[in-house]
């Protein structure tokens, strides 16, 4: 399924809706193949850098081709507007940075020290990017778009809700053409994503103090930026490089995430108290929480019934926002839906924290959802239909990496099965 997905340089995100190269989707493709095909992997880190701008950040989408069926396209970015921008045409915003923890799976599996030199540099310039360009008082990170960590999540809908979206550009929906609407943003959705896009635009994509039309700060991203800080120190161990910055900021990055921990919630605090979604566990994958609260987070929020975990009527899990919120939609991309992307967070962090049997049974759960379903997007909670676009490629990236490593696992546990 892979493979067709792959134009020799890029991963398309899935057989439909998605014909360019994004973020984090190729960072966790090059993950998962790390271990299978460590070479293709690093073509895929190469080709996103080839969209990183001179100020250091990696784009969330790079146009490599001249595909029309995609929304808003090239033209609409117009990323030529800003002095810092690649020839390549890009977005002008970027995504969670999953890449230095892709670069390390690629070279804890297959060494490649020129690789290292060539690539490592670069992530540098992008995390002291995001910590420069998108610093919070808090010591965490800000982003300015939905698009930069989880498009509808209800955990925006507040912050949105402050735009006004007079004059705002039209709307083309060509996402609505292979994927039913039900299952995909509303038109208000994407009425706000290019308000904002056009504000920043704009400003040539850099907003001044105060200039940045949405501003939210997104515990998903700021956990991810956290593991792969010190992924990032690793790898410039490997090099006999100066890893001091990655290892202080991703210190800096876990201890404000900890000061969030919501003890009524046993979860974390977000920017909107007032919405439960998954990012208010995603803590976990930077392994913050102590033992404590680690074992309350899974009994009470993650494996929770009525909450995000399995339940009579929805037994499949994560879901992204819980059951128990007023926003709960299933079937609507970020406001309810199973991702494969986001159980594999939660399986890794729940392993760093030393819930080994935890982590299992939700690896299970999730090879058990796309044995039943396939490789997509995103799934139902309730039925385990496969949602949005088919032959997703991280969902399948993401179970050869469970795969490979549940075949890892220690001979002890292997033999008493
Ligand atoms: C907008 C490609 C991307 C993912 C995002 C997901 C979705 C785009 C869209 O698809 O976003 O960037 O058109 O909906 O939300 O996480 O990277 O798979």
């Amino acid at each position: 399924m892979l493979a067709s997905n792959d134009s020799g340089a890029i991963f398309r995100p899935g057989r439909q809706i998605y014909p360019f190269q994004w973020n984090w989707d190729s960072a966790l493709i090059a993950l998962g193949l790390a271990r299978i095909d460590s070479e293709r992997g690093r073509t895929e880190v190469r080709s996103l850098l080839r969209g990183q701008w001179s100020d250091g950040m990696v784009p969330h989408i790079v146009f490599h081709g001249n595909a029309t069926d995609y929304a808003p396209g090239p033209e609409v970015w117009d990323s030529a507007v800003s002095p810092l921008a690649p020839k390549l045409p890009t977005s002008g915003i970027t995504q969670p940075p999953v890449l230095a923890s892709a670069v390390r799976a690629l070279h804890e599996a297959a060494p490649d020290a020129a690789f290292l030199a060539e690539v490592v540099p670069a992530l540098e310039t992008w995390h002291d990017w995001l910590h420069r360009e998108r610093a919070d008082d808090s010591g965490l990170v800000a982003i300015h778009h939905p698009w930069e960590a989880a498009d509808n999540s209800p955990r925006f809908d507040r912050a949105l809700a402050r735009l006004d979206t007079a004059g705002a550009p039209a709307v083309e929906r060509l996402d609505r053409r292979v994927v039913d609407a039900a299952e995909r943003p509303t038109d208000r959705d994407y009425t706000q994503y290019l308000t904002i896009v056009d504000r920043l635009h704009a400003l040539g994509y850099r907003p001044g103090p105060g200039e940045a039309p949405f501003v939210y700060v997104d515990l998903s991203f700021n956990s991810i930026l956290a593991v792969a800080e010190a992924d990032l120190a690793w790898l410039w161990g490997e090099l006999g490089g100066d890893g001091r910055r990655a290892q202080a900021g991703g210190s800096r990055v876990r201890d404000a995430l900890a000061a969030r921990w919501d003890e009524s919630a046993a979860a974390y605090a977000g920017d909107d108290d007032a919405t439960a979604t998954v990012d208010t566990l995603f803590p976990l994958y930077a392994a913050v929480p102590s033992a404590a609260q680690a074992r309350r987070l899974w009994d009470e929020a993650l494996w929770s019934p009525a909450r995000f975990g399995p339940s009579q009527d929805a037994p499949w899990a994560v879901t992204s926002t819980s059951k128990s919120s007023p926003a709960y939609d299933p079937r609507r991309y970020w406001r309810g839906p199973v991702w494969i992307n986001v159980n594999w967070f939660l399986i890794r962090g729940l392993e760093r924290v030393g819930l080994a049997a935890e982590a299992a049974e939700l690896r299970q759960l999730t090879l058990d959802l796309v044995r039943r379903s396939g490789f997509s997007e995103y799934y139902d909670p309730h039925t385990g239909d496969p949602l949005g676009s088919g032959g997703f490629s991280w969902s399948a990236a993401l179970t050869l990496d469970l795969l490979s490593t549940a075949r890892s696992r220690p001979e002890s546990s292997i033999r008493s099965r």
